[in-house]
């Protein structure tokens, strides 16, 4: 429960370019309509940033990450604070900012005041690191002292994507600014708005003007400027695996610039038919439905052992029909639209590719009412590996189950994919839990439990699903140059 008012005539104040702490309008003139997908209207222009925009917001990136400016004389003790003062005033909106996030985005109000309860977390764990971020020195041959800075990367391009808004824009900038960088952030498209609120509480908590910079608008033009540009030091971004090898081939064309990427995912839940089948049932189906399905790390693939197979399908189907679809400021909601027509046409096709390719369609596969873009919980049982429901992310509420017989089959299925995002299995068998944890190929396994994402543990993709990791100590590593310092001294003792 929420003791904060969903309230769908949230005022939406902010719809501008964001540079050195001012709000400015595009240089082209341009703007972009963000629709509320619930509804499919629209909810107000915002500025288009494109080219010109970038280079203006890189400009006051790298002034503000000048030797000898204020943040970068600040004390990394004071970076915290401010980060700190940042993370009381998200608690003190988080009202506001579950209420843009569900206009933007069309996910359930509450999932939305959980997402900005995540959001603080990561500001909050970041702000303890600024102080704890340390070299080493190191016992050299010769008459030297030598140790290692962790210095900032410098100005970081961050582009994030519009199913959890908020929360990617805290695991983009909460290491960045722990590490004492600058930022310029490009939100999706489809959902600029809490970015843009978050911008104004940046500048009221103190950042000094240019650290962060919010430069809204379209992939192809301010998202390739960013990854394309001579001045920006590292991209970090998050999104299709598709334009995560335009972002790697933007970084080769241009200055090299360090990339970190989180992509798309096709994750396997594995239930081995030891498990208790209401509880494997439960978890495979938030794996798959949280967040409409619009989750990198999603369990796409339901792979059950053939002994429990029918019961599992049979209280599959159930817990699909039963989930409450609907308006997302309705507190009995579970279940919102998708983020856009786009979106929305691309998982009925798949859906019907599923129904043509010959798997069983068990519950939904079709529109939720007249207006927005809903989409049914949806079920498919008889799922065979190639078909496209089984090998495409689907990003949508589909649940494929597919059918193996012994727990080797069942990974080497689970392996045969260009992705590595994530993986789970239910199961009371240690020895099997273990075996697969080991075997399996991808960035975070769960055993019993699914889509259990932590702010201190690192998180990201083997193969296709990305480069680096966010989250946790290991994503400051994405957001530090390693320098090494070497003194001569009269003479070295140990
Ligand atoms: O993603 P895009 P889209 C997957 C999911 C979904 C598919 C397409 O399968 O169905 O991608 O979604 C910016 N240079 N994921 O089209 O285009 C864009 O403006 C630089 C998985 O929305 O990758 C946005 O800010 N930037 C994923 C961000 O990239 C560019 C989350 C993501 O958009 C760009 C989202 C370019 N050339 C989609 N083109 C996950 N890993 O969680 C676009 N962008």
């Amino acid at each position: 429960m929420s003791d904060h008012e969903a309230n769908p005539n949230q005022e939406i104040v902010y719809k501008q370019i964001f540079i050195n702490n001012e709000w400015c309008n595009s240089v082209s003139g341009r703007t972009f309509p963000t629709i509320n997908p619930a509804t499919g209207e629209k909810l107000c222009d915002v500025q288009e940033g494109d080219k010109e925009d970038v280079d203006k917001a890189v400009a006051a990136a790298r002034a503000a990450f000048k030797i000898g400016s204020p943040w970068r004389r600040k004390d990394a003790s004071k970076r915290g604070e401010l980060m700190m003062k940042f993370v009381s005033l998200l608690e003190r909106d988080i009202g506001i900012l579950a209420n843009l996030e569900t206009l933007d985005n069309g996910k359930p109000f509450l999932d939305a005041v959980d997402d900005v309860r995540a959001t603080i977390d990561v500001f909050q764990y970041y702000a303890g690191w600024c102080d704890k971020i340390t070299g080493k020195t190191i016992p050299v041959d010769g008459d030297y002292f030598t140790f290692t800075r962790h210095e900032p990367v410098g100005v970081c391009g961050q582009i994030i994507p519009w199913n959890y808004p908020v929360a990617m824009l805290s695991w983009k900038l909460g290491p960045a600014l722990a590490c004492g960088n600058t930022v310029i952030l490009k939100p999706a498209e489809q959902t600029p708005l809490t970015a843009l609120y978050c911008c104004a509480l940046f500048k009221e908590a103190g950042f000094p003007p240019g650290v962060v910079n919010v430069v809204p608008g379209y992939g192809s033009t301010a998202g390739a400027a960013i990854s394309e540009h001579m001045d920006v030091d590292k991209v970090a971004f998050t999104g299709s695996t598709e334009v995560g090898k335009l972002i790697m081939q933007a970084a080769g064309r241009s200055n090299l610039k360090r990339i970190s990427l989180e992509l798309g995912g096709k994750s396997p839940l594995i239930i081995l038919a030891d498990a208790d089948v209401d509880n494997a049932a439960l978890w495979a189906h938030s794996a798959i439905m949280t967040n409409m399905g619009q989750n990198c790390c999603a369990g796409s693939r339901t792979l059950v052992q053939e002994d429990i197979y029918d019961e599992f399908v049979s209280k599959a189907k159930l817990m699909a029909e039963n989930r409450c679809v609907g308006d997302p400021f309705d507190a009995m909601t579970a279940h919102g639209s998708q983020i856009d027509e786009t979106q929305f046409k691309k998982i009925l096709s798949l859906i019907d590719s599923g129904v043509q390719e010959g798997a069983v369609l068990e519950a939904g596969g079709k529109r939720h009412g007249d207006k927005g873009y809903f989409i049914k919980p949806t079920v498919f049982s008889n799922v065979q590996d190639n078909m496209r429901i089984a090998k495409e992310e689907i990003f949508g509420p589909v649940q494929s189950i597919i059918k193996f017989k012994t727990i080797e089959e069942a990974i080497e299925r689970a392996n045969n994919t260009n992705y590595g995002l994530a993986a789970g299995i239910i199961t009371n068998d240690i020895n099997k839990a273990l075996m697969f944890s080991q075997s399996i190929q991808a960035g975070s396994v769960w055993v019993n439990c699914y889509d259990i994402v932590t702010t201190q543990t690192p998180f990201g993709g083997f193969k296709q699903s990305g480069h680096g990791r966010e989250l946790g100590e290991y994503a400051l590593k994405e957001y530090t140059e390693i320098k090494t310092v070497t003194v001569k001294i009269p003479q070295k003792n140990s």
